[in-house]
């Protein structure tokens, strides 16, 4: 190399070293001052498979629900939009609650009164969602619930997903609130209003618990059954038409009690769900999740509950 390279090349390299000290010297007046490092969260043993806080039969509080505000009050901490994990152990499920809904705030105060601590107690993660039917029209359960249950989706992975009426309550926490793999769960086998027994073999009403693949398979509810009736009957149908068969826990404590109420006004009983009955088999690959349209008009992160108001249309 000549002389003259040489030169040049000392002069990158003491410049270079310069910028070097230079940045190092901005870096240190200009950087935040140093913080410790956020310490990693503990990783949380698994919770036991049988929940070391049940408490087995307990009899649900039936009227005069506390405030929305009272109930959080005494509520173990939950996230916005009523979420819970719990504290001390790694939850083995967690579970979407999807509860059909319209104008029966007080029943809704009630069941969260009373479904909070249950749940707390079986030590799951769960969230409650509350699908409430915008508008006037004939109500519709199954639609609803599809809308609550692809709403649930798009927020977790729910290993479960429990479709559950509003006016049911369970007396025992043993019904444990989780789903089986492989076919669905109908958790109310015995309900106070049929004398705790099952009405019939295949109803699958009130309270079942599905594993969201299933669902899926099932392609969820018929949006067709405007008014009471039928909808659940038509679940079952296509459960059967899936290769799947219902469980159902022991009736010892599989136990709900009913909140005793009238007949809602735009929910009478439809007097078609005979006929749409009849076509079950035919259409429920085309009717269902796969052809589910509504509006989401709002979702709301209640303390308790998160509310999905949504208009689904009319008949
Ligand atoms: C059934 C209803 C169900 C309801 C149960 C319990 C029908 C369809 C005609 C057989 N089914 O009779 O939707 O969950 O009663 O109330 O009406």
């Amino acid at each position: 190399m000549t002389r003259f390279g040489y030169g040049r090349l000392l002069e990158f390299l003491f410049s270079a070293a310069l910028l070097g000290v230079l940045t190092l010297i901005l870096h240190y007046v200009f950087s935040e001052p140093h913080k410790p490092e956020p310490k990693p969260r503990p990783v949380l043993a698994a919770c036991n498979k049988v929940s070391p806080l049940l408490v087995g039969p307990r009899a649900p509080k039936l009227s005069s629900p506390p405030s929305l505000e009272e109930i959080q009050n005494k509520s173990a901490p939950l996230s916005p939009g009523g979420l819970y994990s719990p504290p001390n152990c790694r939850a083995q499920h967690s579970t979407a609650i999807v509860i059909p809904f319209r104008d029966r705030a007080s029943h809704l105060r009630t069941f969260l009164n009373h479904i909070h601590p249950f749940l707390q107690r079986q030590q799951i993660e769960y969230r409650i969602y509350v699908a409430d039917q915008w508008g006037q029209d004939t109500f519709n359960r199954g639609k609803l619930l599809n809308v609550g249950v692809q709403e649930a989706l798009r927020d977790g992975n729910w290993t479960c997903i429990i479709t559950h009426d509003v006016d049911l309550l369970p007396e025992d926490d043993r019904n444990m609130y989780s789903c089986d793999s492989n076919n669905p769960t109908h958790l109310s086998v015995a309900v106070d209003k049929f004398n705790y027994k099952l009405p019939y073999p295949s109803i699958l009403g009130g309270v079942v618990a599905i594993a969201p693949d299933l669902f899926k398979k099932m392609n969820g509810y018929s949006n067709k059954f405007w008014g009471w009736g039928g909808e659940d009957d038509d679940f079952s149908t296509r459960a059967s038409l899936c290769g799947m068969k219902l469980v159902r826990p022991p009736t010892a404590f599989a136990r709900y009690k009913m909140i005793v109420h009238k007949r809602d006004k735009g929910n009478a009983p439809n007097p078609n769900r005979m006929n749409l009955l009849k076509q079950t088999r035919k259409n429920w690959q085309s009717d269902g999740l796969n052809s589910l349209k509504y509006k989401l008009l709002s979702k709301k992160l209640e303390a308790l509950y998160t509310n999905l108001t949504v208009d689904i249309g009319g008949t």
